[in-house]
């Protein structure tokens, strides 16, 4: 493919620092020689400790969320600029947990995506339908309406920093797999719609992940499919040879 695969990690609320650090030393020789790009999206309170540790190494770093504002009155938020000028490289902005447990909408996930473009951030955006919507035969519809809302106002030049990452939210950390013929078919979708809102040429470039139960097991047959350009793992991506296992299928 002309796309380059990404492995990113989720490590979701997990880790205090010297387990991170531990972690993140044991995975370093193990994907050091990686064919695609590798990322860890940590707890904020892990992030300088992740930059320090994979320094001068082929790991980059990510947040799990950032805030819409610039600064204020927005207790216990982190604002994009802050993450910046940590040191972060990327941000995942609309995980399904995100969605589920703390009320963030298709609204809040676009101004969240525009605030990280604007402070220089890349984003790894998530979007997925529920079970529900899945069994209803909607799940293409509810992908494109939370893309096209969550990229409203980001424009074409500004897609080359955009990764998508699919998820349905009935496989996250459930231990369901989408089938790879799923994941294939929605990732095709959703390139359909960058297709529609940009160009072919956006749609080809932009690099769209699977991700919801993602593991060294399953990993081979999900990547192997044309409109999945890699994953984005939540539990697999805490354990070093796991990790390294999807990076080396990738
Ligand atoms: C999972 O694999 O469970 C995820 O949510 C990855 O983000």
């Amino acid at each position: 493919a002309t796309r380059q695969a990404v492995i990113a990690g989720n490590w979701k609320m997990n880790k205090t620092r010297p387990e991170a650090k531990a972690l993140i030393e044991e995975m370093i020789p193990l994907v050091k020689d990686a064919d695609c790009g590798v990322i860890i999206c940590v707890p904020y309170t892990n992030l300088e400790t992740a930059i320090a540790a994979t320094k001068g190494t082929n790991i980059k770093v990510g947040a799990e969320n950032c805030h819409w504002a610039k600064s204020g009155a927005f207790t216990a938020e982190v604002s994009a600029d802050m993450l910046k000028e940590v040191g972060v490289e990327y941000v995942i902005i609309g995980h399904s947990e995100r969605r589920q447990y703390f009320g963030e909408t298709d609204v809040t996930v676009n101004q969240r995506v525009r605030a990280a473009l604007d402070a220089g951030l890349k984003v790894i955006l998530c979007v997925g339908e529920l079970l529900n919507e899945r069994e209803q035969g909607i799940t293409e519809e509810i992908c494109s309406m939370q893309t096209k809302i969550a990229l409203a106002g980001v424009s074409k030049e500004e897609m080359k920093d955009i990764i998508i990452a699919y998820e349905p939210v009935w496989a996250i950390g459930t231990g369901k797999t989408a089938t790879a013929d799923q994941a294939d078919e929605v990732c095709g979708a959703i390139r359909g719609v960058i297709a529609k809102l940009y160009d072919d040429a956006t749609a080809q470039a932009t690099t769209i992940q699977y991700g919801g139960s993602m593991n060294a097991k399953n990993a081979d047959e999900l990547l192997g499919k044309v409109n999945v350009d890699g994953g984005l793992i939540g539990g697999a991506s805490l354990k070093a040879p796991d990790f390294a296992a999807i990076i080396a299928a990738a």
